[in-house]
């Protein structure tokens, strides 16, 4: 008989305990100094040794603890159950933020998800620099510490601080910037803060009012797109697509149609 699948709140306690445990040992690493180890779509898309070595940290925690659960790593890749498959996936990126890492700057996390037979149910994005923690739970809202977060309130455009990002390939990054520059006199200013986990937690705190970006793979999503929907954000694509690779937008109910009508117009899931 196999046994039942863990809650949400089981999933997000295992998602916790091995997410500050890896943000533990990614913040020692950083101390010591870390360097290039290597690059992957482009000169600019860097890997360290703390991203190995963490997602390691990870997979070896989680084969441990969930020994029948498959994980998605982005240093990795997949890595299947090791038995009969539980229907409990975890995906991870050990380091987002893997540029402000590199050079220091205190806006990268560890993101770690799972998803029960294909839909996230719990998450958790730890800062590694600062401690800060957003979790969330499907139907449990999304937290930070003890506080429950609310997105903004803000319904209009004009008045909206907006998160964006950019890729690693020289092409993309000159669509996005097109896309950018035409945004940016309808809004009140953009911020571009270099990982994705966080800015999505920061709209579902509202510290910023909305993100949005192209080329974001499942693990920058997975947990920050969880703790963002909780926070009451609309975590969409564009033009009917679901948040992905192409088009990932996240916005308060007043702000999510505005904000796609100007991205679908400049076609900001489109280009390289
Ligand atoms: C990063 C994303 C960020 C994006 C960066 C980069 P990484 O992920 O979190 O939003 O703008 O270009 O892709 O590569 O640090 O894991």
């Amino acid at each position: 008989m196999t046994s039942p699948a863990p809650t949400p709140q089981e999933l997000l306690k295992i998602a916790i305990e091995v997410a500050r445990d890896a943000a533990g040992t990614a913040h020692r690493m950083r101390t010591e100094g870390v360097s290039v180890a290597a690059t992957k779509s482009t000169v600019t898309d860097v890997v360290t040794a703390a991203d190995r070595a963490v997602e390691r940290q990870v997979l070896d925690a989680l084969a441990t603890l969930r020994p029948d659960d498959s994980v998605l790593g982005e240093e990795y890749g997949g890595a299947a159950a090791g038995g009969p498959g539980s229907g409990v996936r975890w995906i991870v990126d050990p380091i987002d933020g893997t540029v402000n890492y590199l050079y220091g700057l205190p806006h990268s996390a560890v993101s770690l998800a799972a998803e029960v037979d294909g839909t996230v149910v719990a998450g958790v994005v730890r800062n590694i620099s600062t401690g800060d923690e957003w979790t969330a739970t499907a139907g449990g809202g999304a937290w930070r510490g003890g506080t429950r977060l609310r997105c903004s309130t803000e319904t209009d455009l004009g008045q909206a601080l907006v998160a964006t990002g950019f890729g690693y390939d020289p092409r993309r990054r000159a669509h996005q910037a097109r896309v950018v520059a035409d945004l940016i006199p309808h809004v009140r200013d953009i911020r571009r803060l270099g990982a994705a986990a966080i800015d999505l937690c920061y709209a579902a705190e509202g510290r910023v009012d909305a993100y949005y970006e192209k080329g974001l793979a499942a693990w920058d999503l997975a947990a920050g797109g969880l703790v963002a929907h909780e926070a009451g954000l609309r975590v969409d694509g564009l033009r009917g697509v679901p948040a992905g690779p192409d088009m990932v937008v996240a916005a308060p109910p007043a702000l999510f149609e505005p904000l796609h009508a100007r991205l679908a117009d400049l076609d900001a899931s489109g280009g390289p």
